[in-house]
């Protein structure tokens, strides 16, 4: 069956502004206006060689629609949802929450749209148009909160899409993996105490937002044991990640037995970006998504809809979202020129700081089991 593949160019529209990287810029204070590092570039080019390789061909292109304000509001309050609205029709835009979040007039059209585009995917799986697929959105989402913005994330849209699953697909047991650098705390608020959707985030120790996704954080009440944070130390790259994904994402997901696996795909976990300090190459995007595939298999019959997050080397990150797509529809590497120089890297070698922590996070993996009851 087949692999839908979701892309609007209204995506590239999105207007970050000129930060000068992350800051507002500031000329008086000596900040010189530059371009914000989440900027349509990584997204676009990626989207680029999907078509130059001609991977396209093998993808069922599946179009978005927006997000109805009842969707968004499974997740964010009323008063989040008015004010990025209201800010949104202002000239100038508005900034998502936080300060370091901006957009620009129009972004709640467009982030209505990542969030319903992965509502589309995922409608696609789970009635059967396709086996798996990527939507490759923009804005971001999981970073969001149920009250507010941050970390460039308007609406969590993986959270929008899980809740869309449960209420109106009926989808008992969903799993989340988040293999952005930095931790997916905006999909983990949302499910905290739910036992049925199990959030496992693979991220940068400490790296954003900060003191958040500790091995500690392990959800709450009846959710407790249903959310997996491994803080991977700086450095991790192929070794660290394959480990983590062979010892703990892989057997949770043996345990819960999801009907829906969701990823929230950041490729900023990447050996060149420049807000993350792993070093993560193409071919081991590839492999992780293999071993997802390879579970899924046995778990739900491959349903798999992976979500791109973050990621901010425009000339890395349409490599290792290619190999990812690639690998989704089961087609040969293209290539990717980058390789050999991070292969000479080191970071292909398990080190035992990074197992350490593996290895604490993994024994949590038996606290785990079928939840049946998906009512409560
Ligand atoms: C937001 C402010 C500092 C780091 C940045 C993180 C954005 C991101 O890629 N989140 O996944
Ligand atoms: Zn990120």
């Amino acid at each position: 069956m087949a692999t839908g593949y979701l892309y609007h160019e209204v995506f590239g529209w999105h207007d970050t502004g000129s930060s000068a990287g992350l800051f507002v810029s500031d000329p008086a204070a000596g900040v010189q206006p530059f371009v914000h590092f989440e900027n349509a570039e990584t997204k676009r080019r990626m989207h680029e060689l999907i078509v130059i390789s001609g991977l396209i061909d093998r993808l069922e292109r599946i179009r978005p629609r927006h997000a109805s304000e009842e969707e968004i509001l499974r997740v964010h309050t009323r008063e989040h949802l008015e004010r990025i609205k209201a800010e949104s029709r202002l000239p100038k835009g508005g900034d998502a929450g936080d300060g370091i979040s901006p957009f620009g007039k129009g972004a709640y059209e467009i982030a209505t749209l990542a969030a319903g585009g992965v509502i589309t995917l995922v409608d696609a799986v789970v009635r059967g148009n396709v086996t798996n697929g990527y939507v490759l959105v923009r804005p971001p989402g999981h970073h969001a909160v149920a009250g507010n913005g941050m970390g460039l994330c308007i609406f969590g849209n993986l959270a929008i899409a899980v809740k869309h699953a449960r209420e109106v697909l009926g989808v008992g047991r969903i799993a989340v993996l988040d293999w952005d650098v930095h931790h997916g705390n905006g999909t983990q608020s949302a499910f905290y105490d739910d036992p049925t959707v199990l959030t496992i985030s693979l991220h940068q120790d400490n790296c954003f937002p900060p003191n958040s996704g500790g091995v500690g954080e392990r959800g709450e009440g009846p959710g407790f044991g249903y959310a997996l944070n491994v803080p991977l130390p700086p450095g991790t790259g192929d070794g660290g990640y394959l480990y983590a994904m062979s010892e703990v994402v892989v057997p949770a997901l043996r345990r819960f037995r999801p009907e829906l696996i969701l990823v929230a795909s950041g490729f900023d976990a990447g050996a060149m970006d420049p807000l993350g300090r792993q070093m993560v190459t193409s071919e081991g995007y590839r492999t992780m998504t293999r071993q997802l595939m390879d579970v899924a298999d046995e778990v739900c019959d491959g349903r798999i809809v992976i979500a791109h997050e973050g990621g901010y080397n425009p000339i890395h990150v349409p490599y290792c979202g290619l190999a990812v797509v690639e690998t989704l529809a089961g087609a040969e590497p293209f290539g990717d020129p980058l390789l050999p120089i991070m292969a000479g890297q080191g970071g292909g070698v398990l080190l035992p700081h990074q197992k350490s922590v593996v290895d604490q996070v993994a024994a949590f993996v038996a606290d785990i089991s079928v939840v049946t009851d998906v009512s409560a």
